[in-house]
Parts: C-alpha cells; sequence; structure tokens
C-alpha cells in the first residue's frame, strides 16, 4: 500500500513511522509512505498557506491554492484506476468517526492520500471539490490531523497481509471481532503471590478456547455494553451472558 500525507509539519512523522512494525512493513515493501509538505506547493516569495477567514471571527484557515496543486501534483495520472478510486481524506474532527470497520475498509486501497487539516480550518472548496472523504479519530479536539493521519496509518497498516508476524494476528483483536479482548498472561506461573489461571496452563484447547471467550464476553459486558448490541454472538455466548446479567458468573 502506498500512502501519500500532505502536511505542513512532516517532520511530526518520521519518529513515529520508522520503528517497529511499521518500520519492518516499509522495509519489506508492504508499506511506502511519502511525507509531503504543503508549504511547498504554495506560490510568491513567502509561500502562504494560510490567511484569516473572510467575514473575520480570528484564528487562520489553510488557502485552496496550494492544497489544490500538491494533490494535483501527486495525482496527475487521472486516467489510471488507482488514481480513479483513490481516496482522498481530510483529517478534522467534523469527519466520520474513526473505527476498526473504517480501518478494514481503507486497507483494501492500493493507495491512501491523508490531508491534514491545521489552525481553524481548511478552505471549503477543498472539502466541496477535491477531497472525497473526512475522517475523526474522536470527539476531542487536536490542533491539528497529523496525529489523526499516524493513527489511520497504524490501524491500516496493521491489516495489510504480511505486516504482522502471524498472518490472523489481527483476526482476534478488541473490535476485530466486535468484542473486548479478555486478560493475557505470561511467565512467571506466578508473580507476587498472584498466579495465571488455572485453564490456560491445563494445555486443553477447547476449554482455553471457551474460557477465552467467556472473558471477552465478560470484559465487554462490564466496559462495553453497546457493543454487545452489535457483536456476533452464538448461542453458547448468549447462555454465558444470561449467567452474567443474572449474577450466576
Ligand atoms: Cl482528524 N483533527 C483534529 N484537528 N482534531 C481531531 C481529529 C482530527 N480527530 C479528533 N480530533
Amino acid at each position: 500500500m502506498h500512502i501519500d500525507i500532505l502536511t505542513l509539519f512532516p517532520e511530526m512523522f518520521p519518529g513515529y513511522l520508522n520503528e517497529s512494525i511499521l518500520k519492518r512493513a516499509q522495509a519489506a515493501g508492504l508499506l511506502q509512505i511519502e511525507l509531503h509538505n504543503i508549504r511547498d506547493y504554495a506560490s510568491g516569495k513567502h509561500r502562504v498557506t494560510d490567511e484569516p477567514p473572510y467575514g473575520g471571527g480570528g484564528g487562520m484557515v489553510l488557502k485552496p491554492g496550494p492544497i489544490f496543486s500538491a494533490v494535483e501534483s501527486l495525482i496527475s495520472n487521472r486516467q489510471s484506476p488507482t488514481v480513479a478510486r483513490l481516496p482522498i481524506i481530510l483529517l478534522t474532527p467534523q469527519g466520520r468517526p474513526f473505527t476498526q470497520k473504517v480501518a478494514q475498509e481503507l486497507a483494501q486501497h492500493e493507495r491512501l492520500l491523508l490531508l491534514c487539516g491545521r489552525y481553524e480550518g481548511v478552505d471549503e472548496r477543498v472539502r466541496q471539490h477535491l477531497v472525497t472523504d473526512e475522517i475523526s479519530i474522536g470527539d476531542f479536539v487536536l490542533t491539528g490531523g497529523e496525529l489523526a493521519a499516524m493513527v489511520i496509518v497504524d490501524a491500516v497498516a496493521r491489516l495489510i497481509p504480511g505486516v504482522l508476524g502471524a498472518e490472523d494476528a489481527a483476526e482476534d483483536d478488541s473490535h476485530a471481532t466486535g468484542l473486548l479482548e479478555g486478560p493475557h498472561y505470561t511467565r512467571p506461573e506466578t508473580f507476587r503471590s498472584w498466579s495465571v489461571p488455572e485453564v490456560l496452563r491445563s494445555g486443553h484447547a477447547a476449554n482455553i478456547a471457551r474460557w477465552r471467550r467467556e472473558q471477552a464476553l465478560r470484559r465487554t459486558w462490564q466496559r462495553r455494553p453497546d457493543l454487545l448490541l452489535t457483536a456476533e454472538l452464538s448461542d453458547e455466548d448468549r447462555w454465558f451472558l444470561g449467567k452474567l446479567a443474572a449474577g450466576e458468573r
């Protein structure tokens, strides 16, 4: 997958993107990230990228010119099928909420373009005539879209086949199954008198799988009961939730 990121602050990115799994994904050729400074596409001696809003009211608004120029220089070949369906995504608190489902949807594309908003906002003509999608990472306000872009790159990249060690490692993730994940344990067997649950040391695969499922159901019921309304649940799951609700488990 190829991801172009347009930002006024490209230097915010390399520290995060060039470590760990994302570093390995890029080295393996599974992920290419290209950073583009919007200022490089601004005209005039001072390369101005933002101006006060028409009508007054303080703050600064990103000008349309540099953003259109930057995007158009990246997608000059509009005939290519990849470019025709290329998502051009504005990161903004007014966007649609980012979820694991949206990450899975974006992971299907060969290429993405992420446009980081800044200051008070972006000229409305960018929204109306350039971007194809707007995404927010939650109900809070950041100083700009850069952190949101990194969040999206991270969540999407780990869904690309081959990026995680075991191919199915993303399948049991919290949210991927519609439930939160249950607890994990590693060595030592007893730490400060606290022991690992017996079932995990039993070697009985079916019992372990059932225990993990029940722990995931329990944790979701305790912390995010809203998720149970849309999760895929078996009859056995519903029986267990019934016991939980009755205070019997
Ligand atoms: Cl995408 N941008 C900004 N500036 N703030 C946010 C956000 C995005 N998502 C949540 N808050």
